[in-house]
């Protein structure tokens, strides 16, 4: 089955669109180290009633799969349709999407309550100014009192969140009124951010919820106490102890890696650990046992999301996305991996073994069989963090450097741009980029946001995506793997404005700021709905009617099943590289293909090609500025490649 790709080229290059990547696997193949490609082939045929989502095994009466298009059974033995199965499975996959992000929220909240109780050590508040401001949105009266009483304050209401005591979640009303007055309407205003997908797995119990449309529309509430809960204090909280993000230049791709350092790299999510870990590497005593072991010093480098978090706030060099996991392994050049949660295969110690490289888990609820545990405690941080940096220190004199190749050459890339910086870019106050749209300069903005996948050639969605967006003058959002993706391609300087259309070009060239915006990790795309909340707000509309889409070309998680639903929630078309297990159930496509526009103002797509996922983007564009009474084009975008 294609998934998005009609790259031509060998075999190595039809797996991923960069030099690094390619250079790695070809080492692999040399030397037989299994890769998730290899995997991948090893599971072909891949099973079609799951790849359908018509096989249930939620209980003992099951396992079962229907036949909705064939002859086979139609129901399940409790009675259950392809309707009935298809929203359960999506149902559920929101609701692990969603508590991996709210748990990860719930984490940092708890660090960031004990630091208000002044029992952690290597924590800060850094950014007090959004501290206080979160404090007012929050009805925390915080005059004359001191940041950390604010701080404990601003946690109990948080933690309450969580919980089930309220009717609405604090953020929510940072959406525009139109929208939280739809969502009342229609039932699906978050209330309790772990309450949600607890209510969902239990209505997806056999005999609970039976009717499709009822389970879909609690998706839409699960995904949402996500995007504005969970993920929301997530990163709100994170700027506050890490510092709010400003636009910072740094490097990308396995260049980064120093044949003559200590190499370190960070990959998970939570920016709890990898924060400490920037702290402690830059201890002398380490640095200088790093110079006695005969290195010139210690280089860290992230990956994935927790990789973001550093690039964000602190400029730290990134190594790769998803894909890269077992990659940066084979350079032979790095000497620890410390992993916290979510996207770590597993497969990464079995790739660590054919090195001298150290896999260090750290989070008790992700222990990796083969890895080295050392138990993270906010309350001792900052030496646990000197331990795991030393272990790397260690390693390094195991490595053997005729083993070491590290390809090409890092590529420079902006990031930082949290909303605040961009407002600020823009003078305190979204109003330049409202004139921009109105004036047709920039025709919209499009958060192209999530993974990769091995089905799909490594970034070409992202960046070809990408690449006709800002050729059509759309302004581009990125966060996750697609953020690093882009990253790798040079899009992301300002010199990058040259790639624009004219419009788009002008704008960032007057601004320097590139035509791709890095916005943060995968809890960070609750910045894009902050910014568009704020310019719905300001032009006195709903979210919905802005000119504004979503897409993830290459996505595989169950949390960027979450983050597409409550972008769609929200309010934004979002459009799909890989397609999600839901096409057993024709009623559930056409809902949410078609009959989501009239319920929330938006809808889903699925498209492989990225050429024709920009075409679908640019004409749904130029339809919301129609409906906004702007100056708007007709005809389809400009196509490079219709040549
Ligand atoms: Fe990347 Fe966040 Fe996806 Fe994982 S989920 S593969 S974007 S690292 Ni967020
Ligand atoms: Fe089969 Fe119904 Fe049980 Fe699912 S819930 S396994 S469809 S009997």
């Amino acid at each position: 089955m294609a998934q998005g790709t009609a790259v031509m080229g060998t075999d190595i290059e039809r797996l991923s669109l960069n030099q690094d990547a390619r250079a790695m696997i070809a080492r692999a193949r040399e030397e037989g180290i299994e890769t998730v490609w290899d995997r991948l082939a090893a599971q072909q045929p891949q099973c079609g009633y799951c790849a359908l989502g018509i096989s249930c095994r939620n209980c003992s009466m099951g396992p079962c799969r229907v036949d909705p298009f064939g002859e086979g059974p139609q129901k399940g033995v409790c009675g259950a349709d392809a309707d009935v199965i298809v929203a359960r499975n999506l149902g559920r996959t929101i609701a692990a999407g969603a508590s991996a992000h709210s748990d990860h929220g719930r984490d940092i909240l708890e660090v960031f309550a004990e630091l208000a109780g002044g029992v952690t050590e290597g924590y800060a508040i850094r950014d007090e100014a959004k501290l206080r401001a979160l404090a007012e949105e929050w009805g925390v009266e915080s005059d004359g009192l001191e940041p950390a009483e604010i701080a404990q304050e601003l946690a109990d209401l948080m933690m309450e969140d969580y919980g089930t005591r309220r009717s609405r979640l604090g953020f929510a009303a940072r959406a525009p009124q139109q929208r939280t007055e739809l969502w009342d309407k229609l039932g699906i205003t978050p209330r309790g951010i772990d309450r949600e997908s607890v209510e969902m797995l239990h209505r997806t119990h056999m005999g609970v919820d039976n009717d499709y449309v009822n389970t879909l529309l609690h998706g839409l509430r699960t995904s949402l106490s996500d995007g504005w809960g969970g993920s929301m204090i997530a990163t709100e909280l994170s700027d506050v102890m890490f510092g709010t993000p400003q636009p910072v230049v740094s490097k990308v791709n396995l260049g980064v890696l120093k044949p003559e350092c200590v190499n370190i790299a960070l990959h998970g999510h939570n920016p709890v650990l990898s924060d400490v870990i920037l702290q402690a590497s830059a201890d002398p005593e380490l640095v200088q046992l790093a110079k006695e072991k005969g290195a010139a010093g210690i280089n860290l480098v992230g990956l994935c999301c927790t990789g973001n978090e550093l690039q964000m706030r602190k400029g730290i060099p990134m190594a790769g996305n998803h894909l890269m996991q077992e990659l940066v392994l084979l350079t032979g050049a790095l000497d620890a991996m410390i992993v916290d949660y979510q996207c770590i295969m597993p497969s990464v110690v079995d790739v660590a073994k054919c090195f001298h490289t150290v896999i260090i888990s750290t989070a008790d609820k992700a222990k990796f069989t083969g890895a080295t545990h050392i138990s993270f405690d906010p309350h001792r941080a900052l030496a646990i963090g000197k331990d795991i940096v030393r272990r790397g220190v260690e390693a390094y004199a195991n490595r053997n450097p005729e083993r070491v190749r590290i390809p090409d050459e890092a590529v420079e890339m902006m990031a930082g741009f949290s909303v605040e910086a961009i407002l600020g870019a823009l003078g305190g106050t979204p109003e330049p980029l409202v004139e921009a749209i109105k004036a047709g300069k920039i025709r919209g903005a499009v958060g192209v946001v999530g993974c990769n996948n091995p089905k799909v050639q490594q970034d070409y969605g992202h960046v070809r995506l990408t690449q006709r967006l800002i050729e059509n003058d759309i302004l581009v959002l990125v966060t996750g793997c697609s953020a690093i993706a882009n990253g790798k391609a040079g899009q992301m300087m300002p010199a990058s404005a040259k790639l624009a259309g004219p419009g788009l070009r002008e704008v960032c060239e007057s601004l320097g700021i590139p035509p791709v915006l890095h916005m943060g990790s995968c809890v960070d795309n609750v910045r894009i709905l902050v910014l568009a909340a704020a310019l719905a707000k300001f032009l006195g509309v709903d979210i919905s009617q802005l000119p504004l889409a979503g897409a993830a070309p290459e996505w595989y998680s169950e949390k960027a099943v979450s983050i597409g639903t409550y972008v769609v929630a929200s309010g934004i078309f979002t459009v799909l590289g890989v397609q999600p297990a839901i096409f057993g159930s024709r009623n559930v496509v056409k809902l949410l293909a078609e009959g989501l526009d009239d319920v929330v103002g938006a809808k889903f797509a699925v498209e492989a090609d990225p050429e024709k996922a920009a075409a679908l983007i640019c004409r749904h564009i130029e339809a919301k500025r129609e409906a906004l009474g702007l100056e708007h084009r007709d005809r389809g975008p400009v196509l490079a490649s219709a040549a």
